[in-house]
């Protein structure tokens, strides 16, 4: 992070100006009733946008406490700034910066265990909610159930109730604690990008507490079913990109102020959830959240439509050397496989939600990647593939390959997943693809050496449980992701996708 030029004042709460503050209301810690585990961009500029106009709408005690796991930048910068930060909205149109000023506190959980399990556990927390990525939820890739052989969880399960390390055991240990205390109902709210994800984490906390040693887990599972917590079920989206020091000097130039933690986000921004929330909740729908029964249509029209079509443009871009998403999707080749895959692979995967008009929704996703100005990498994109990918493609591959249709740019994708993060001797996959973080990194290398070419390695990595238990019934998919692979190491990935545009 950069030092505060000395000539610029830093952002703080008397230093925000009023026109850019999207409430006005005054919060205290009193006024906390949302604990949120992921205090990245995300969250800062979708949740909270949302809360801050609940409250310019109505008063409410929806004050947040944000929850980093680890990293203490954000959240000392932000204590810096009397939790002030600014989300500045770019696009080709230009620059819009706002202050969402609705933090009541920050914490860093791996510093400050205790106060995280006091928050979470306070009786006026009617809402944990949720950005800890596809990964934070610790299930296992293969099995989709929590994942037993995770050290965290292992920690987790056997022993301190006050300082859990992962997601999971942080919220059931909050829960035991009201269960067995004040017994208020809370409201356990994912925003991440997994399908079903009330459901899904909802799943993770009960075999969680099915987990502990005999005599825990008995009193929270009982207060579980009565239905003291719920688990909705919502559909998230605004594109979010890692902070740089051009939004710094943006925000520095709009507001005349030092913002140490600005988030960027494009203008367009959307949620959807199931109104099903054991304590209040705030009216989230003053931001335009869209509140019905069922979330599931929206679910999968986004994490297969947008993630889906976004992680094959990642990933050719990357290989093609391309740093963002709008300099990928700007290629023909790419527009062309992303329309294909989208058009002939996503898209009949899916029921399209009533009101939803598709001509003009993707219209709108092709121009959401090409705003230049936000600069999203396609190496953030593509990082976290090995438990992205598992939400993105093996039930849309499947429904094809049941049919005896082959999935070509699914299978696209894949390799060219493979090839980024485990190139083979001698493949250079280029600087943004080596920029991809990923935790099964090192255990696909390690399958790329023992296998000669890419239709046994790409066998080995779904025999592996990289893309669950199903796919790997369908060998002729293994070895078309292994064909692709192949031509995407010896001849670029333009020839792969003109290969693709010739099978489809
Ligand atoms: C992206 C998402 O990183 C990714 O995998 O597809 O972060 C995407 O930008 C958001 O889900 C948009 O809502």
């Amino acid at each position: 992070m950069t030092t505060a030029p000395a000539r610029t004042p830093r952002l703080s709460a008397a230093a925000a100006p009023s026109s850019a503050l999207l409430h006005s209301r005054t919060l205290t810690a009193a006024d906390t009733g949302i604990v949120h585990l992921g205090l990245g961009n995300f969250h800062r500029a979708h949740q909270a946008v949302y809360t801050a106009a609940a409250l310019a709408q109505e008063a409410g005690p929806w004050g947040i406490v944000g929850v980093a796991g680890r990293s203490t930048g954000v959240a000392d910068a932000l204590r810096a700034q009397d939790l002030r930060y600014t989300v500045a909205e770019v696009s080709p149109d230009g620059l819009r910066c706002t202050v969402p000023a609705v933090h009541t506190g920050v914490l860093v959980a791996a510093r400050e265990p205790e106060h995280v399990q006091q928050a979470l556990a306070a009786p006026g927390t009617r809402v944990i909610s949720l950005t800890v990525t596809e990964h934070g939820y610790t299930f296992s890739p293969r099995t989709g159930g929590l994942d037993l052989d995770h050290p965290g969880v292992r920690a987790d399960l056997s022993g301190n109730r006050t300082a859990p390390v992962t997601t999971l055991g942080r919220i059931v240990r909050a829960l035991q604690e009201r269960a067995a205390g004040h017994g208020a109902p809370v409201t356990v709210l994912s925003c991440d990008n997994l399908v079903g994800n009330g459901h899904h984490t909802r799943r993770l906390v009960e075999e969680f507490i099915a987990q502990l040693p005999a005599g825990e887990g008995e009193e929270v599972a009982a207060w579980l079913a009565a239905g003291n917590v719920t688990f909705p079920d919502t559909m998230v989206d605004r594109i979010v990109p890692a902070t740089t020091d051009a939004e710094r000097t943006a925000v520095a130039g709009a507001l005349g102020l030092h913002d140490e933690v600005p988030v960027p986000a494009e203008p367009f921004s959307m949620w959807v959830l199931q109104d099903h929330f054991a304590a209040a909740r705030p009216a989230w729908e003053a931001g335009g959240a869209l509140f019905t029964d069922d979330v599931t249509p929206y679910e999968l029209l986004k994490v297969r439509l947008l993630n889906g079509t976004h992680s094959l443009i990642a990933y050719l871009g990357a290989l093609d050397g391309r740093d963002t998403i709008p300099e990928s999707s700007a290629q023909p080749f790419v527009t062309e496989a992303a329309r294909a895959v989208l058009w002939d692979e996503y898209l009949p995967s899916l029921t399209v939600p009533d009101g939803v008009d598709l001509d003009a929704y993707v219209k709108q996703l092709f121009t959401r990647w090409a705003n230049s100005a936000l600069g999203h990498r396609t190496r953030q994109v593509g990082s976290d593939g090995s438990v992205k990918l598992r939400q993105r493609i093996p039930d849309p591959a499947l429904l094809h390959l049941r049919s005896g249709r082959m999935p070509h740019h699914l299978a696209l994708t894949v390799a060219a997943y493979l090839c980024c993060l485990a190139p083979s001797a001698g493949f250079d996959p280029g600087e943004h693809a080596a920029a991809m973080v990923d935790p099964a990194r090192e255990r696909l290398a390690a399958l790329r050496a023992k296998t000669a070419d890419g239709t046994s390695f790409a066998t080995a990595v779904l025999d592996d449980g990289l893309l669950g238990d199903e796919l790997p019934q369908y060998p002729a998919f293994a070895a078309r992701v292994g064909e692709f692979v192949d031509l995407l190491q010896t001849r670029g990935p333009r020839a792969a996708a003109a290969e693709a545009a010739e099978s489809a």
